[in-house]
This record gives C-alpha cells, sequence and structure tokens, in this order.
C-alpha cells in the first residue's frame, strides 16, 4: 500500500469482544501506534503527521446471530508508514505489536512488510535449492537425524552417536537444542569429532551430510561462536531463535563469514502461538518471520506426532516458508517431533517434494539402532517416490519392515 508517495506496511489482528465498537477500536490502534493523537492536534501539526498517521485498512466483523460470548471477534488490518521504523524486524515487531499485544484478547495473525522494508534482509543464504546443492540431493524429501541423549555423554560417546545415526543415509544430523557449551563436549571438539565421523560415514555411504551445530552462549559472543564453529569444520548451525530473538537469526545470517545453513529451532514458540486469543500465529512466526531473518530450515511441530500443531496452521507455515511472494529464498519445512517411519506417507503427501523428514526417537528408536532407524526413514522415503504403500516396499526392505512393526503405519 502506498499513500502520496510514502510505503506502509500491513498488519492483520484478530480481536476477540463481545460488546466493542471494533471500528473504533482500529482507529484508536492506527493512531495510537504511530502518532499518538489525531483529532486534538492543530491543523499545522496534522499536516507535518499526515505522513506517519497509521491507517485503517479493515475490519471484518464476525458476529454470528447466535453468537455466544467469547465468539464475536473482528479481524482488523492496519498500514504503518515505512517512515516510522528503522529496516530492523525488532522494530517492525515493537511497531505493529509491541504495547498492542498486551491490550485485551488480540492475536497479530498476519504481516505484509513493504517491499522496501523487505529489501533490508538477505533472508536464507541457501534456500530450499541451496541446501539441496550442497547434498545433491533434488528429486526427494531430505531425512533428518535429532541427536538425542547428549547430556552428560562425552566426545567418544557423541561420536559414535553420531556416526550410527549418519550410517543410516540421513542427509543431515542435528544437534539436540538443550546441548550447550560444556566442559564434556565443548564447541569446537564436538564438532571435530562430528565432522571426523562424517568423513567416516561418507566413505561407507557415499553422501554428503549437513551437521547442525547448536550455535549457543550470549547473543553478544554468538557471530565469534558461529565462525569458530564453522573453523573447526561445521557445516551447519542449528539455532534457537526465538530465546535470541529475529534479529540474532538475521544478523547471523547477513554475515558473509556464516557461509553454512541455519536451521531454526522453535523452542518455546508455545509461548507464542497456540491460543486463539493472544500472541502471534504460527505461520508469522514461523513462516514469514524465520523465512525473512534468513532459517534455510524452520521446524515445527507436526500435525502427526508426540507435539502437535493443528494441520491447517502447518500448511499455512509452509505456504509462507515457500511462497514466491517473498523476495527472499525459501526455507524447508520441517515438521517435526513425534515423527517415524510409518508417518512418512502422510508427510509426503501434505507438504510434497520440498520438506524435511526429521526426527529423534523414530531413529533412535529403531530395535535394529539408529543406523537401521535412518535407512528405515530412507526406504519409506523411496517407497512413496515409487508410488508403492509402506507395507509392500517392507516386504523386500527389513528395516522398514521392522520400522512398521514398531510404529505401525498411518494413512490418515
Ligand atoms: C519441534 C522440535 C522437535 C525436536 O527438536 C525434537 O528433538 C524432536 O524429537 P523427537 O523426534 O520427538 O524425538
Amino acid at each position: 500500500m502506498s499513500h502520496s508517495n510514502h510505503t506502509y506496511s500491513h498488519a492483520t489482528y484478530r480481536l476477540y469482544d463481545d460488546k466493542a465498537d471494533f471500528a473504533k477500536k482500529a482507529q484508536g490502534i492506527a493512531v495510537g501506534l504511530t502518532v499518538g493523537s489525531w483529532t486534538d492536534l492543530p491543523e499545522a501539526a496534522k499536516e507535518q503527521m499526515q505522513k506517519h498517521l497509521g491507517q485503517v485498512v479493515s475490519v471484518d466483523v464476525h458476529e454470528p446471530a447466535d453468537a455466544q460470548p467469547g465468539q464475536r471477534y473482528a479481524d482488523i488490518t492496519i498500514a504503518y508508514p515505512d517512515l516510522n521504523f528503522s529496516r530492523d524486524i525488532p522494530a517492525f515487531l515493537v511497531t505493529v505489536f509491541g504495547k498492542l499485544s498486551m491490550d485485551g484478547k488480540i492475536k497479530l495473525i498476519d504481516i505484509a512488510p513493504s517491499s522496501d522494508f523487505l529489501s533490508a534482509f538477505t533472508g536464507p543464504k541457501f534456500g530450499v535449492q541451496g541446501v539441496r546443492d550442497l547434498l545433491g540431493v533434488h528429486d526427494r524429501p531430505l531425512v533428518m537425524s535429532i541427536f538425542k541423549s547428549v547430556i552428560g555423554h562425552d566426545l567418544a560417546n557423541l561420536r559414535e552417536q553420531f556416526l550410527q545415526q549418519a550410517l543410516g543415509g540421513v542427509d543431515l544430523i542435528k544437534d539436540d537444542e538443550i546441548l550447550f557449551e560444556n566442559p564434556l563436549t565443548p564447541l569446537e571438539k564436538r564438532v571435530e569429532a562430528c565432522a571426523s565421523a562424517a568423513r567416516e560415514a561418507e566413505q561407507a555411504t557415499g553422501q554428503k551430510l549437513i551437521y547442525f551445530t547448536n550455535l549457543t552462549g550470549p547473543t553478544f559472543e554468538l557471530k565469534t561462536n558461529a565462525k569458530r564453529a564453522i573453523a573447526a569444520g561445521a557445516n551447519g548451525l542449528l539455532f534457537n531463535v526465538l530465546a535470541y530473538g529475529f534479529d540474532a537469526l538475521a544478523e547471523l545470517a547477513a554475515d558473509p563469514d556464516i557461509n553454512v545453513p541455519i536451521a531454526a529451532h522453535p523452542a518455546m514458540a508455545g509461548a507464542f502461538y497456540p491460543s486463539p486469543h493472544y500472541g502471534i500465529s504460527a505461520p508469522v512466526l514461523l513462516g514469514k518471520l524465520m523465512r525473512i531473518a534468513g532459517a534455510d530450515l524452520s521446524l515445527f511441530p507436526s500435525p502427526y506426532g508426540s507435539v502437535v500443531m493443528p494441520k491447517a496452521e502447518n500448511l499455512a507455515v509452509m505456504e509462507d516458508l515457500l511462497t514466491p511472494a517473498l523476495p527472499q529464498k525459501t526455507s524447508f519445512p520441517v515438521p517435526s517431533a513425534g515423527i517415524h517411519p510409518g508417518l512418512v506417507p502422510l508427510i509426503m503427501g501434505d507438504f510434497g517434494p520440498d520438506v524435511v523428514v526429521n526426527a529423534g526417537g523414530g531413529v533412535h528408536g529403531h530395535p535394529g539402532g539408529a543406523a537401521a532407524g535412518g535407512r528405515a526413514f530412507r526406504q519409506a522415503v523411496d517407497a512413496i517416490k515409487l508410488g508403492q504403500t509402506l507395507e509392500q516396499y517392507a516386504e523386500k526392505h527389513e528395516e522398514l519392515r521392522v520400522a512398521i512393526e514398531r510404529w505401525g503405519v498411518r494413512t490418515s
């Protein structure tokens, strides 16, 4: 949207209120989050402030005739002048949902930053295509394995865990997000041990592999730590974006020396998106903002596993990660938590080819061990690609057969 040569960024909110005058409320937001007051301003001041004034774009009231208490809501879209905020995500978020986030039953359900604002963000360095190019895999979903049971384990143990996961033929391995700097597996030593296991596995499988090392530490040390990890051989970084803030991710993604893909972990996302009344919607949080800030992969709870996000929200997150409507490269959707090989038909059916099948317990919990677990996932992906059911393919693929026996198959 553009008024008088000024560009605007949009934000859409869902407000629940049984009695409110939503049009008045919308006007209050447009003025309150921009110039502060309007009607009381002298005419000369109004002329001066006009370019900074927010505009109500739409007020869409949902009030069924038989509405029960708590059901009346409105979707309100406000246009904010880009003039009012600098080109960084904290400034944008504080403008559109700073104080407002605490003002009643209100949830930020969509954002449409202007092209001028978006042009300030490099976004994912690799994106879906770039990650595929790094691995040389272009014709199937990727498979990622998650380290499990890492706290309290030493380097030799960690290396062995890595090797077993890698031998199963997975494409990506990520640290557990709760593995921080510690005396048993300090950053550089951990990276060296895993990189050497990756080389060993690559000789056996002939397959390339990316290891997402957990990037941790105080905010102002993140860049240094990222570069230390890369110098030690890390070819990917895992990052707990919501604990640090989107700006930290944007700064890492924009640094030319941090030339490895970044996987965004959703830790703490549950504090933001699940309520219908408060917070920030999952597609905004784990879709648009992750991608704009520079996540090559964005993890989120799938609709099928142990920690569940409804399917409609999953698909909306995926849409925002993959839509060509944003100028940034696309990011891989990674529906996660409680994933096992028997869910692969659903994942590939719902998400299509550009998805990462990601599992921890579903790899390590395979009765034949982690290598067999990885193989079972790869076999499940191959089965669906070949148009076979998992049960058919399992007749000649032992690891998949055992996985199905252990977890079953879900087709809906
Ligand atoms: C939504 C994040 C999933 C995650 O990080 C994780 O560790 C999942 O583990 P499993 O697959 O549920 O064992």
